[in-house]
């Protein structure tokens, strides 16, 4: 486990307002060459002469993982740096006890009581005997122009994506239930993000912090999502592309942050 809970890091980083940049791999689609490119673009930057990570964290699964590969990427990850891996888990079948932290999914914005509830149910018990730390999160699945694996997969149907009044009251309600992170998502390859009408909505509904992902294959897209009111902007697809907008991406973190107490960026 990491020395400062993820949660209080996530958290302490929204009450400094200070932004955090999170890649999620894929088991399923991320290979040795691309891992190992991700891996470097994402631990390779110098500051101040020191050795600092571009992000902040490793977010690792999917909604529909075929391979028994998460264990080994995760261990990779290990062996490279000292990131925090969290699970993103789309079923209990990708609970891993080598990751440092899972986020608990409740899928509040649909009405699947299997993955508002019930997953969690036969869960429990293993997580309670693992050392992973419980993230418990209010997850809002956003309609995003085409059907996400997401929301086949889940058997949901989407906020629709000019509505951010649903997403800002399913938001207050999952936090009112005790959820201490939102994530908003459009869902992996989704062909439009979120809007940041819809972010800034929820961002004025919550305090708990924000995390939005999905469809941001762009650093304009995860500034614009930053500066709509992300705490935490998570990207995928566009990084297994091509690693280098990792180095974008973290680079636009750099400058919202810059001056923020206890940036990461500057060797703290
Ligand atoms: C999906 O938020 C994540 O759940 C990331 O999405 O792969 O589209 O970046 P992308």
């Amino acid at each position: 486990m990491t020395q400062t809970g993820v949660l209080q890091r996530i958290t302490g980083s929204k009450q400094a307002g200070r932004k955090s940049f999170a890649v999620l791999l894929d088991p399923d689609k991320v290979d040795a060459t691309t891992c190992l490119a991700i891996l470097r673009a994402g631990t390779a930057s110098k500051v101040n002469s020191q050795a600092t990570p571009r992000i902040d964290f490793f977010f690792i699964g999917g909604s529909l993982i075929t391979s028994y590969s998460t264990t080994s990427l995760i261990q990779t990850i290990k062996d490279f740096c000292s990131v925090p891996v969290i699970l993103f888990p789309g079923s209990n079948l990708h609970i891993d006890p080598a990751a440092d932290a899972i986020l608990l999914l409740s899928l509040i914005s649909g009405r699947n009581p299997d993955l508002l509830i019930g997953q969690h149910v036969v869960a429990a018990p293993f997580l309670k005997k693992s050392n992973l730390e419980i993230l418990s999160t209010g997850y809002i699945l956003v309609e995003s122009g085409r059907q996400t694996t997401v929301s086949y997969i889940s058997n949901t149907t989407p906020v629709p994506h000019d509505k951010p009044a649903i997403a800002a009251c399913t938001a207050m309600a999952g936090e009112m239930l005790g959820m201490r992170l939102i994530y908003l998502d459009a869902g992996s390859g989704a062909l439009n993000p979120v809007s940041s009408r819809m972010i800034e909505a929820v961002r004025q509904s919550v305090e708990a912090p924000l995390i939005v992902g999905g469809g941001i294959n762009s650093a304009q897209k995860a500034v614009a999502a930053f500066e709509a009111g992300a705490d935490v902007v998570v990207v995928g697809n566009g990084i297994e592309q091509d690693s280098r907008l990792l180095i974008e991406i973290s680079d636009e973190v750099r400058r919202l942050n810059e001056g923020v107490r206890g940036s990461h960026y500057q060797g703290t």
